[in-house]
């Protein structure tokens, strides 16, 4: 099953799949069964994190119906990062999605960017 080797391949050659189980450090600020958020290595922002789902999904492109209970999950949740991180006054939300979009690690992740003043996009 071609398919099945290349999503394992995928799986055990993305970084964010070894923050998921600790074999990569990263510093965690949040996490629960379904996801966690950890500090960006390359901030942008006073607060920049990254949210992403444990199980391994290469983007927005790539979730599926079955995924809808984890993508609700993920959206609920960040606001309630933000709050945790003192966010109040407002946070950028961004998923690159694919190379055209500027993604460069294929495991989903919203970016959460504040406490700073915000460039127009
Ligand atoms: P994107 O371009 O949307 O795929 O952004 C990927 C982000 O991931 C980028 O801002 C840098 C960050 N990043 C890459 N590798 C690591 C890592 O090993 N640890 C952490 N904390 N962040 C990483």
């Amino acid at each position: 099953m071609p398919g099945m080797e290349q999503e394992v391949n995928a799986m055990s050659d993305c970084i964010f799949c070894k923050i998921c189980d600790g074999t990569i450090p990263a510093d965690i600020v949040y996490e629960d069964e379904h996801c966690l958020a950890f500090r960006d290595i390359q901030p942008k922002a006073p607060v920049h994190l990254l949210v992403i789902p444990r199980k391994h999904v290469a983007s927005l492109d790539d979730l599926s119906d079955a995924d809808r209970e984890l993508a609700g999950h993920m959206l609920l949740t960040i606001p309630r990062i933000a709050r945790q991180q003192g966010l109040e006054g407002g946070y950028r939300t961004v998923a690159n999605t694919g190379k055209g979009g500027g993604q460069e690690v294929f495991h989903l992740h919203f970016h959460i960017l504040g406490g700073g003043t915000p460039k127009p996009l």
